[in-house]
């Protein structure tokens, strides 16, 4: 069973909140680097890149991270695999910045942990916040989202499905019962 619980409208307007979120928060967002996790992440790290750039005339740096999980079985929600680092491409030296990390869909925050990790290891940032577009709750590690799109509460055995224009020809989220 499939249920739509954003729509495409809905969702741009969740970007631009989230862009909004961002700047009142910020006094200046020229130091900001925004860093995507592959791959869904780095559409909405794009997409809140054009918004800030719309609004506040600046265009800022976006980076990537490809994170895995260290089994090839990504339908599998066994949170006994460890997601692992794949490779990363951040244009920027992240050293004195505030890094935006940004992920589509927030579960145990392993994903998080390993992308901190990652970060460190690159620069030392003055600041990392965490944008998700979607918190399913369920976190194994103290691990919370600065920017919130859309909290979903959701059990072990649904899945949050992510479409996006850039890939799948759409916008919108659905949850369904596997
Ligand atoms: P994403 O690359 O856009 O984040 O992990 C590959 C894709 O599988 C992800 O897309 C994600 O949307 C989807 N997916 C669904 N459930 C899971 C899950 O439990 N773990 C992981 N890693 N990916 C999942
Ligand atoms: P975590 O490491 O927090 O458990 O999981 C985060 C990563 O796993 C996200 O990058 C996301 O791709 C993926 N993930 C976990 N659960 C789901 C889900 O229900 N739907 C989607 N689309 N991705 C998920
Ligand atoms: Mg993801």
């Amino acid at each position: 069973m499939v249920k739509e619980v954003v729509d495409s409208n809905t969702m741009k307007r969740v970007f631009t909140r989230i862009t909004y979120e961002i700047i009142e928060q910020n006094k200046g967002i020229s130091d900001l680097v925004l860093v995507g996790i592959k791959t869904r992440g780095v559409f909405i790290a794009q997409r809140i890149a054009e918004r800030l750039e719309q609004l506040e005339g600046i265009a800022l740096p976006v980076g990537t991270l490809d994170i895995t999980l260290y089994r090839d079985d990504q339908h599998d929600l066994d949170t006994q695999n460890e997601p692992q680092i794949n490779g990363s491409d951040i244009p920027v030296d992240i050293t004195n910045k505030h890094v935006i990390l940004i992920d589509d869909v927030l579960y145990t925050g392993r994903t998080i942990r390993a992308a901190l990790d990652a970060l460190m290891d690159l620069g030392r940032p003055k600041k990392i916040s965490l944008a998700v577009l979607v918190d399913r709750g369920h976190r194994e590690l103290p691990i919370r989202p600065d920017f919130v799109g859309k909290n979903i509460p959701t059990a072990l055995n649904e899945q949050i499905r992510v479409a996006m224009e850039e890939i799948d020809q759409h916008d919108g989220i659905t949850i369904e019962k596997l």
